[in-house]
Order: structure tokens, then sequence, then C-alpha cells
């Protein structure tokens, strides 16, 4: 195509406040266009490297026997009445009327929907397994949407489900979906890591995420460099291994700590380190207010804490909430009281003795106290981050931490779906048993933003052959200069007969098309300039940056050597 009819709105400056590199990438080569808050424009240039992700993810699916279908976007209200999930999940839901007062969500995902058709349309274990897929736009309002395409209140993704009699099928398609997910991240370009992931309130039991190695990751991933162990850092077991407590049991001792509200303020004021300190915390459990202690230096991990209740209903107790439960706030709090408040704590609180605490009285801590003496703990775990150096579950060696941006998830989800809305089959004794599902995901324009993300130099993108918008980036140096544009012509008739070509045949100054080129970041670049008179045009690679001049008669030959090498 003709640079001067595709519509490429590169900029010089980015807005303030696109902190990730591809969204400022995004955004100068004039990918993209923001919309509002958290949703985005594809423009020409996205749109095709969209197409050309969507490509490989339907050949990869196809080769596993997956089905395209396209589901509704608009889901109504009772769908999700059924699974439960209506009341569990609050505004990321985005949910509106028709004209008659009926509800619908914007469907964030599609897990009703699909197992609504399969109930109503499948019957038999002689259909089993099938994997069904789509692609497209799901809604979710982020709280703090940003980072451009990578955290979209709208957003495109490739959702697959699949449907089973029994658990060797179900683990086959997993395992096949698994393996599809590796060869399409390598197919368009990015690094991609598979790791143990937490199921979370979806339920089941078995999960993984690929995730996009990147430095601005929303994610951490904990692995070993003895062992091909990797697990996001919300799962990430931390392993127990008692320290012994040597001082006596000192008498409990309340002490004044002015203006005190963190633990490093507290460890500071008491001139004691950080790990001697103890963090109190209130949460409501489906209702029911707990506490829950960890040490100074370590984490607090509410996705652990979801699991070990079994519930997605978790919430840190309001400043209001605590004053009301403990009549002190939050920075004062601790679990010496006469109230009925379950305690917990996390395993590394069982090596403490002596422990300082808040006094549950706004400025006030209390010294020395004591599990079993002071306070009584109702149950210790793992409720925690793992820290980078401390050992890994395998066995293996110590926790290394990367960051990663989650391109891609499989999922085992069981029965939960086919139980609350009664999807069941008949299996070959014709009784009715419920479905057995997986479910598997591509966040699709998160996936074109990490490639960005691992694809480009201080000039702009370096799009991998294999998504590039465009195969070659024809230029002419001076259009107006009648040798050079004549050149040009005919290399762009002759060029566009096997690449994907965009000419820029814009009359700007050579200086802007090197620096639009260099930011578009096409594969291969062909120059016409000053030598057309010769025959002679210069190829460079967007990659190495390497160039060569090469006479038009081999140009054809040139090319197509070098685009097979790239
Ligand atoms: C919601 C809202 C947000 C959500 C969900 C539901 C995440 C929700 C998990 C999944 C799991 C899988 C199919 C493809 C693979 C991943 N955020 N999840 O279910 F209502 Cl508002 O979407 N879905």
């Amino acid at each position: 195509m003709k640079q001067s009819k595709v519509f490429i709105p590169t900029m010089k400056e980015v807005p303030a406040g696109a902190e990730a590199l591809s969204h400022r990438l995004l955004l100068k080569a004039g990918l993209i266009k923001q919309s509002t808050s958290g949703i985005y424009s594809y423009l020409p240039l996205a749109a095709r490297v969209l197409n050309n992700i969507e490509a490989i993810v339907r050949e990869e699916m196809e080769r596993i026997d997956a089905v395209e279908i396209l589901m509704p976007a608009l889901q109504q209200a009772e769908l999700w009445e059924e699974s439960g999930r209506w009341n569990a999940y609050g505004p990321e839901l985005m949910r509106l009327k028709d004209r008659n007062g009926r509800e619908f969500a914007l469907g964030p995902t599609h897990e009703e929907v699909v197992t609504s058709i399969v109930r109503d349309e499948l019957k038999s274990y002689k259909q089993l397994p099938m994997t069904l897929f789509q692609i497209q736009s799901k809604f979710r309002d982020e709280k703090r949407p940003r980072f451009g395409l990578l955290r979209g209140r709208e957003f495109i993704m490739k959702d697959a489900y699949s449907f089973h009699a029994d658990e060797a099928s179900l683990d086959e398609s997993y395992q096949d979906m698994y393996n599809a997910y590796g060869r399409i991240f390598k197919r368009v370009g990015i690094n991609a890591r598979p790791v143990v992931a937490d199921s979370g309130a979806i339920g089941g039991s078995h999960t993984h995420e690929f995730m996009a190695l990147s430095e601005i990751g929303e994610d951490t991933i904990v692995y070993s460099e003895q062992s091909d162990y990797a697990a996001n850092i919300e799962k990430a077991e931390v392993v127990y291994q008692p320290n012994e407590k040597h001082s006596e049991l000192q008498s409990l001792t309340k002490i004044e700590t002015p203006n005190i509200h963190t633990a490093q303020e507290l460890a500071t004021f008491l001139e004691k380190p950080l790990d001697e300190i103890t963090k109190s915390m209130v949460f409501k459990v489906d209702g029911e207010f707990i506490m829950v202690l960890v040490r100074g230096h370590h984490e607090l991990n509410d996705i652990k804490l979801k699991a070990y209740f079994e519930t997605d209903n978790i919430e840190l107790a309001t400043e209001d909430e605590v004053v009301n439960l403990l009549g002190a706030k939050p920075g004062s709090l601790g679990p010496v009281f006469d109230k009925d408040i379950k305690v917990y704590a996390d395993n590394y609180i069982q090596d403490l003795n002596n422990i300082v605490v808040g006094a549950n009285e706004d400025g006030y801590h209390l010294l020395n106290a004591n599990i079993g003496r002071d306070f009584d703990v109702e149950a210790f775990g793992d409720f925690r981050f793992i820290l980078e150096g401390e050992p890994l579950a395998d066995g293996s060696g110590v926790a290394r931490f990367a960051e990663g941006i989650e391109v891609g998830q499989v999922f085992k989800l069981g029965t939960k779906y086919s139980e609350s809305m009664n999807a069941t089959f008949l299996d070959n004794q014709g009784k009715a048993q419920p479905l057995l599902m997986g479910c598997y995901g591509i966040g699709v324009s998160r996936t074109l933003s990490a490639i960005v993300e691992q694809n480009n130099d201080e000039n702009g993108i370096i799009w991998p052959k294999s998504v590039t918008p465009f195969d070659l980036h024809l230029i002419t140096i001076n259009p107006k200069k009648d040798d050079q544009r004549e050149l040009a012509d005919q290399l762009y008739a002759q060029l566009k007969e096997s690449f994907d070509v965009l000419y820029d045949d814009r009359k700007e100054r050579a200086g802007v098309k090197f620096n639009d080129a260099d930011l578009i970041g096409l594969p291969i670049r062909v120059v016409v300039g000053k030598n057309a008179s010769e025959g002679i045009v210069e190829v460079k690679r967007r990659d190495t940056g390497d160039s060569e001049d090469v006479h038009v008669d081999d140009l054809g030959n040139y090319v197509n050597e070098l685009y097979t090498k790239l």
C-alpha cells in the first residue's frame, strides 16, 4: 500500500503517563489511539498485526481440533445468576439494562454462555471431547487501567472451552492446548514461559499462566536455576524451616509509640530489626472478621488467604470497621484482646518470642507478647509472599525472581460450571453425568503489546516477520526527482507481487521518512535515493541495521533470500 493512503499518525512526543515501553511505542508509531481510559482504537498497522496474530492462533487451534464459534458479547444476567457469579463479581462486571429493564453484562469471559450452549445441544458421550474457541472483545471495568493495551477495559481475547467425559480426556486436551500456546507465543515472536499459577475464584484445580518476560511485568515469576520450577509469586509456596527460639519469655509491657504507623517506623523507633516486628491485619472473610499476623520483613499474600479459606470473598477491613472492632486504627493493631476474633499467623511467626505487636490503642504497642501466654493462634500457615533467595518447594535450590506479563492461561475447570448450570451428558450406560471442562485464554491485544515490549530498540519497534504489518518498507528519498519516483513506482509494482509492501511515496523530508520507518519497524527497508539513475538501491535490515547496495536486477532474489533468513 502507498503510505500516503494509509493512516499512520506517528508522534514526536508521547503523552505523559504512558509508562510502559510498548504503550509509548504503539502510540508513537501510530498503531493505536486512546478513545477513553483503558479503551483504544486499533489503527491500520495494529489491525494488520492483530490479523496476523489471529491467523497464527487459528492455525494452531485447527491443529488441535478446536473449532471456532462466535458468542454474544451481551450476556443476560440469568446465566450469571445460575453460576452464582452475578453477585460474586462487583463493579468489574459491566452491567446494563435493555429497554424492558432486563439486566445484562458485557461479557468479561464466556464460561456461562458456552456452558449454556453445550448443556442444551450436546447430549451424548459420543460427541465428546469437544473444544470450542472464539476471538472476541471482552469487557472488564478495571479499577486502574494502565500500560495501554496491557490492562485495558475492553480487550481482545481468544477464549477456548473444552468438554469431556473423563479426567483423562481433560488432561489430554489441557496438554494439547498447553503445547499449542507454547507454539503460538514462539511463532509470534514472544519469549514466554509457562508458570504454575493460582486458580483463584474461577475454581478448578490446575492452571498454568504463560508469562512474557518483560521488565514492566505486572507479575513476578519465581523460578529455579536448577530445575524447571516456575510459579507466579502469588502461588509460589514458602517452605517453613523452623528456627530455634533463644530468648527467655519476658513480661508483657505497654509502651507509647507516638506517630508510628508502619512496621519500618516501629523498628527504627525501637532500634530493633524489622524481622522482629509483626504486622497485624484484619480481614473480613465471608463477612467474619479475622486477624492475620506476618513478620515485619514479610508481605502478606491475600491470594494465599483466599486459597486457604476457599473463598474469593476476602477483603481488608476498612479503618472504620477496625476502629469499631478493636478501638484502634490500623498501625496500632495486635492479637492481644478479649474478643471473639480468630488469629491466623504466618508460619514464620512461630520463630518469635517476646513479639512486638500493636496494643489496640492508637499510639501504643506491646513488647514481649507471647503465643499461648498472651494470645492464641487458631492456625499457622503459608500466608505470605516468598522472598528472593528463600528455598523453593521443589527442593532444587533458591528462589530467583523475574518480571512478566501474563499473555495466556490454561485451566482445568472440572465440574464447577456444569454442576451449577446443570450441564450433563449421557455416558455409555445412559446415565447423566456432569461434563468436565477446561478453559483456555490468550490475550490477543495484550500479545500485540507484549510483542512490542520484547522487540524494539531505541529507535522503535522491530516486528518479527511472522506478525509484521507489512514485509517491506519501500522509501523514496525524494519523490520529486523523476528518476527516483519512476524507479520506486516500478519496484513497488514488482515487489508487491511477492510481498506486502508499504511504499513511502510521501513528499516528506528524508529524515522524517527514515525516523518513521525505524519507528514503524518493518523487517526490511528498500531505499531509492541518489543512485536510482544507475539502478542501485539500498537494502537494510531493521533488526541488525546491516545494509547493502543492490542492483535492481538482483533485487528480487536478494530480498527473497534476506527475507527467508530473518
Ligand atoms: C468476571 C470478571 C472478571 C473476570 C472474570 C469474570 C477473570 C473471570 C477468569 C477467567 C478465566 C478464563 C476463559 C479463558 C481463559 C481464562 N476476570 N476471570 O472469570 F465476571 Cl468481571 O476469565 N476465562
